[in-house]
């Protein structure tokens, strides 16, 4: 069990990286205690600021040798606290913010290493830099770190074409709860020897060991895309156009993200900037992104054949095509741009959610009589990447109305979303991870042979219980 750094354990781990590698003035600080969404509020004796893997192997023999628990932070913009110290003042916060090289980029083989510390947006560039794609997008790209970026197995919105964090990478780099540095960085396609360890690590939210670097997988870059926002009656309506997306341009097919018409309006509403595409009177939006090398027919033409016969067909209602990248970088900032707006419309509770796609329209239906019947001071605002079966249930407080009154409805509705959800063979967690918002629940509904297995896993690789404490499992190793 981890015990309260000593003050002589606190001077060691601050001799590792000296003064400019660690934050102990109060305002330094406060950034790291708080979460995205200042549902959880922490407190820590340190922030340490290794500033290559060697500082942070030492750091970790101190924290194992000294019992010190310690909590991995990264872009901290996490869903679920899983970045964020508990209350108790003893957790150390390890940031990797200062590692922050690409090591390497190898065009001919498509792979880049990127160190801790990149913004998923600097690797994003990066690559483009060198004519190359690395896929994987999300709103908050442009602060969220790659180690934080694998250690929650992100989504976000192409995940359709390119699939999710763990799909997109070769090798990794990590410390171990002991300091030893797991190095695995190839770039092999094929690599088939052993357990697959760096799998684990992904998505194990730093409680089975650091990430510090990884070699990532890239793509050539499409030479064409078309994006269009298409309006629909009802969330049928948008499983019948996902279906026939997919059969005209298949795997061309890289982002469908469904958004209902109060999203789109609050959106318009809040934030600046943001293209009001309401001549379009739907009840539901989908954003569509076609992208590939385009040789035979433009994607453009292909995109507007494909809207144009499902709107023949009654499938949509209507739709627009971007008729540049302007129109395009438009539509993506309305999409990526809900969260924020739900933020600044006040209170809201969050699911995130997957169900196989075909069950998107049962889930919304059901889903949404429970926010009436559960939460009847919040407005569905259900979202999200559909073409994935990953949506964002959440209700959003009505103006006016009494905020602590409705987030005391939270539990109960969660309760009943995450029943409806495993009833429909869903997750409780599509992209977002567990960290310390879904500890107990995933503890009391995954499969108790599954838990076992990662508790030995984590006595394996974390024996004394340092790492992140509290998150993903409920319990110590
Ligand atoms: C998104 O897809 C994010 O925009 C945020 O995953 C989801 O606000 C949310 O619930
Ligand atoms: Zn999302």
């Amino acid at each position: 069990m981890p015990r309260p750094p000593s003050a002589a354990a606190l001077a060691d781990l601050q001799a590792v990286v000296g003064a400019a590698g660690c934050l102990t003035d109060a305002a330094a600080v406060a950034p790291f205690l708080a979460d995205h969404r200042r549902l959880y509020r922490g407190a820590t004796p340190l922030v340490l600021l290794p500033k290559n893997t060697g500082e942070a192997s030492r750091l970790l023999a101190i924290c194992h040798r000294e019992l010190c628990a310690v909590v991995p932070h990264g872009g901290n913009t996490g869903y679920c606290g899983g970045a964020t110290p508990d209350s108790s003042g003893t957790q150390i916060v390890l940031a990797l913010q200062r590692m922050q090289r690409i090591r390497s980029i190898d065009r001919m083989n498509l792979s880049l290493i990127a160190e801790a510390g990149c913004t998923l947006s600097a690797v994003q560039e990066a690559a483009q830099q060198a004519d190359r794609l690395f896929p994987l997008s999300l709103g908050s790209e442009g602060t969220a770190q790659i180690g934080g970026v694998l250690s929650t197995n992100a989504g976000g919105t192409a995940v359709l074409r390119y699939g999710m964090a763990r799909d997109l990478v070769f090798g990794l780099e990590a410390v171990l709860a002991d300091g030893r540095v797991l190095s695995v960085l190839k770039a092999l396609r094929k690599d088939n020897t052993g357990y697959d360890i760096k799998s684990l690590l992904i998505g194990a939210e730093g409680t089975l060991g650091i990430i510090t670097a990884a070699n990532l997988k890239l793509f050539p870059q499409p030479q064409d895309a078309a994006t269009a926002l298409a309006g629909v009656d009802s969330p049928a309506a948008a499983l019948a156009l996902l279906q026939r997306l997919r059969d005209a341009t298949g795997d061309m097919l890289t982002g469908f993200e469904l958004m209902p018409r109060f999203a789109v309006e609050i959106t318009a509403l809040q934030i600046a900037g943001v293209a009001n595409p309401l001549a379009l009177s739907a009840a539901w939006f989908v954003l569509v992104e076609l992208a590939g090398p385009g040789e035979d027919l433009n994607l453009r033409t292909r995109l507007e054949a494909t809207l144009a016969a499902a709107h023949e067909a009654e499938v949509i209602t209507d739709a627009t095509v971007a008729m540049s990248m302007t129109q395009a970088e438009a539509m993506w900032k309305l999409r990526e741009s809900i969260p924020e707006a739900q933020t600044r419309r006040g209170a809201s509770l969050k699911h995130d959610v997957s169900v196989p796609v075909s069950l998107v329209p049962e889930l919304i239906q059901r889903g949404g009589e429970l926010i009436a019947r559960l939460a009847p001071l919040g407005d569905m605002i259900a979202y999200g990447h559909m073409g994935d079966g990953n949506l964002h249930f959440n209700a959003s407080l009505k103006v006016g109305a009494a905020v602590a009154e409705f987030r005391r409805c939270a539990p109960v509705l969660e309760q009943a979303m995450f029943d409806l959800v495993e009833s429909l063979g869903g997750s409780i967690s599509a992209e977002h991870g567990i960290g310390q918002l879904k500890a107990a629940e995933f503890a009391r509904r995954a499969d108790p042979v599954e838990i076992a297995l990662m508790h030995a896993l984590k006595r394996t690789l974390d024996p004394r219980g340092i790492l992140n404490p509290g998150k993903v499992l409920l319990s110590g190793p």
